[in-house]
């Protein structure tokens, strides 16, 4: 594996002579590995093809929105952000495929970063507000309907509760009869869930260009922990705001870690809620429309109840969509969602007017 390694990295038009290989970081979808030659440094990565059908238009949306983000700055760049640059392969195209018909990727390694699974104070989670919401701001001229959808209905929460239900009747893995509870917390908030998704439907919100997937561990810190880039950018692609300051929420306010097997150790920090929305909001607040600022407290609900539902329902198909390490590793994951939904619940009236404070 390790020779294999070597000669995929070397199938990229990278700086000098591979040294080592080895694999980096904790994401559920790819497989990234760091890659060490004689001149710099890379991140090797194998798409995931199961989830990504058309890497073709998953990577030229990348290309775009990268490139169109790297003009941006290059002449005003105040807080030293960094843009993920993709290295071309031997052929001259932005993936590899191999022999085996697995697909490859290689970014310049952004150095002397790092990444968190947890917000480890106010500071952070500011920073991380911050950085998520130059990324919305940035890309608020681009035309969100030219790029294409990398996963087709991903935070469409019918096309989700559709797929829980048939897995339900499925039952492929026979798990539904442990996982009554959820079942029941899933079916008291499907109705009321939709609100984001009906505004969208009646034009009432704009479609912009999202990240879609705005876990704490998608963002680069530096050493002194400001927020410098924005990483993984696979489900860049059209959506509305809520998406992302919804799941950051998600993860940079959490108590616990997203598989805590202790749920009561879960809950979501108000004031790490406070410090991600005011960095989140000092960046977006002048494009946003009142009609997306008056619902984004909700949208955190929206995304924890969404990703959560993902979990179950890729528990109830036999965990065939996440990565896993035990055999309960997604039920522990969908009850710690739907603990954080009870937390937010509980708080949704400051939650709300910390927005209304912040703008
Ligand atoms: P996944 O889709 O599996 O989450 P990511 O693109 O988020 O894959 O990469 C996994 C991890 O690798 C990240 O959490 C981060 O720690 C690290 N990483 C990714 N890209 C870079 C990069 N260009 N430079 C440094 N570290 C990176
Ligand atoms: C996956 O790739 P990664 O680990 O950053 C998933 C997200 C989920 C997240 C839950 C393409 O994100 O949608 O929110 O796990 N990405 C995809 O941790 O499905
Ligand atoms: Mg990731």
């Amino acid at each position: 594996m390790q020779t294999d390694l070597f000669k995929i990295a070397e199938n990229f038009r990278v700086n000098g002579k591979v040294k080592n290989v080895f694999p980096y970081g904790s994401g559920h979808i790819n497989d990234s590995y760091k890659v060490l030659t004689t001149e710099q440094n890379y991140l090797l990565q194998r798409v995931n093809q199961e989830v990504f059908k058309d890497i073709r238009s998953l990577t030229s949306n990348m290309i775009r929105v990268t490139d169109y983000l790297t003009d941006l700055i290059s002449d005003n760049n105040p807080d030293e952000r960094k843009v993920l640059n993709t290295i071309r392969a031997q052929n001259g195209n932005y993936f590899y495929t191999d022999d085996e018909l697995d697909c490859w990727r290689v970014f310049d390694f952004i150095e002397d970063s790092q990444s968190y699974d947890r917000a480890v104070n106010t500071d952070l989670a500011y920073e991380g507000g911050k950085t998520y919401g130059w990324f919305i701001k940035m890309l608020d001229q681009f035309p969100a309907d030219s790029l294409a959808e990398t996963i087709p209905s991903f935070h469409d929460i019918q096309f989700r509760l559709e797929n829980f239900r048939n897995a339900l009747k499925k039952d492929v893995a026979g798990r539904v009869g442990v996982v009554q509870k959820e079942i029941d917390f899933v079916e008291q908030r499907a109705e009321e869930i939709t609100l984001i998704h009906n505004l969208g439907k009646e034009d009432k919100i704009p479609l912009r260009v999202t990240h879609n997937d705005t876990k704490i561990n998608n963002v680069l810190f530096n050493a002194d922990n400001k927020g410098i880039c924005v990483i993984d950018l696979d489900t860049v692609m059209p959506g509305y705001v809520h998406f992302d300051f919804g799941d950051a929420i998600r993860t940079f306010t959490n108590t616990a870690d997203e598989d805590e097997k202790d749920l009561k150790r879960v809950s979501m920090d108000l004031n790490l809620y406070r410090a991600f929305t005011e960095g989140f909001l000092t960046e977006t607040k002048e494009i946003l429309k009142e009609a997306e600022i008056s619902t984004l407290a909700f949208s955190a609900k929206l995304m924890t109840f969404i990703i959560g539902l993902r979990f179950l329902t890729d528990y109830l198909d036999g965990d065939v969509y996440y990565k896993t390490k035990y055999p309960e590793h997604n039920l522990t994951r969908a009850r710690v969602q739907f603990r954080l939904i009870e937390s937010m619940e509980d708080q949704f009236e400051e939650m709300v007017s910390i927005i209304d404070n912040l703008t």
